[in-house]
């Protein structure tokens, strides 16, 4: 059985940082999310999806948004569940509830995990909401599926570690659950893991949507093979291991789907101009310029330069002054006296303090020494 695990749509997300007229574009590629969902599960033949949270950023979300997402979940033509999150809770206003979802979409509605039978797939669902914004209790607590031959998954937001206000989820619980998957929402990035025979994974956000959500973003396709064939016993002896048989109860595929990435790219400053793309890449990157440098690279000129080359570009300055220049601070003259007194402020300076002092040590020694205006 193969089933697609997607979470954190953040759907009508506010997207700061970015022009309004690109903010409106990427509000409206974050919209596309679930249809591009929609032909992946129908690629991949997925019977199952389960989405577990965070769908909607918030409690105001544009109707539209919610009829393509009904929509799309409508053409997956499979089972779909959904676990509300911290961000998209349940209660009584929420779209979850306010509006009348396709027949094949199961929205979890309570906190305590509810199970619902899939008997065509020889198989279990157990899921929970948010009810609020914060939840403090471990959902999986005293949780154990039952050993009845059927495949058990589990479709809920929350984090795993031991305390937190986002439904935290202890490993033990997870290994407790006896679950042979378990489908979590909430961190933003791709991860898994194995507790006891149970597989977890966060598929992370489909769409990055600004610079601590880099590099590429999808969703999981899960396959599963039936607990029968995992029952299988040698004909004179102790049940085969699994391992043993190199059967793979559960393994989970990260499969690419949105439409450009976050990136943060360290580059020599005076090689900047090299780096740039020939067409225009689809990305929103953050360039990082390094080296040594006696002057500040002009970030205006070279941001206007990159700009047509990325659909947005940022730069950022992180060039020191050359080391052969602190050699000087040795010197009897003002020029040495400044650069041992601009070393200690650094040296002695935070990271916070770093470029202000950067900045006056540059200017500093263009006035000492009657040099061109470092900013032209
Ligand atoms: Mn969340």
């Amino acid at each position: 059985m193969k089933l697609l695990h997607a979470a954190d749509f953040h759907l009508d997300s506010p997207l700061s940082g970015l022009s309004p007229e690109k903010s409106a574009q990427r509000r409206r590629e974050l919209r596309e999310v679930p249809a591009r969902l929609a032909k992946l599960a129908r690629d991949e033949g997925a019977d199952l999806v389960l989405l577990p949270g965070d769908l909607f950023d918030g409690g105001r979300v544009y109707p539209e948004t919610v009829r393509s997402l009904a929509q799309a979940l409508e053409e997956m033509a499979v089972p779909v569940f959904i676990a509300p999150g911290n961000h998209d809770y349940f209660h009584a206003k929420s779209p979850y509830a306010a509006v009348s979802w396709p027949d094949n979409v199961h929205i979890f509605t309570q906190p305590d995990l509810q199970a619902v039978e899939l008997p065509q797939l020889n198989c279990a669902v157990h899921g929970c909401a948010f009810t609020a914004p914060h939840r403090e209790d471990d959902p999986l607590s005293g949780f154990t599926a039952r050993l009845d031959g059927r495949l058990h998954l589990l479709c809920v937001h929350g984090e795993v570690g031991a305390s937190g206000s986002y439904a935290p989820i202890n490993p033990k619980s997870l290994e407790n659950s006896e679950a042979d998957y378990a489908a979590l929402g909430h961190i933003h990035a791709a991860g898994s893991g194995k507790a006891g025979k149970t597989l977890w994974a966060y598929p992370g956000c489909p769409e990055g949507r600004g610079f601590d959500e880099l590099g590429p973003k999808g969703a999981l396709i899960v396959s599963l093979n039936e607990p029968a064939q995992l029952a299988v016993t040698s004909p004179d002896g102790p049940p085969m291991a699994s391992v043993g048989l190199g059967v793979q109860p559960a393994a989970a595929k990260f499969v690419p789907i949105c439409r450009r990435q976050y990136r943060v790219e360290s580059v020599e400053a005076v090689s900047f101009t090299d780096v740039l793309p020939q067409g225009e890449s689809p990305d929103l990157v953050r360039f990082l310029l390094t080296g040594e440098s006696r002057f500040a690279p002009d970030l205006a000129a070279l941001a206007a330069q990159a700009a047509p080359r990325f659909f947005h570009v940022e730069l950022r300055d992180q060039t020191t002054l050359p080391q052969d220049l602190w050699a000087r601070a040795g010197e009897d003259s003002l020029t040495g006296l400044f650069l041992r007194e601009m070393r200690s402020r650094l040296d002695s300076g935070s990271e916070n303090e770093r470029d202000k002092l950067l900045l006056a040590a540059r200017f500093g020694l263009a006035a000492l020494e009657g040099g061109e205006d470092i900013r032209p």
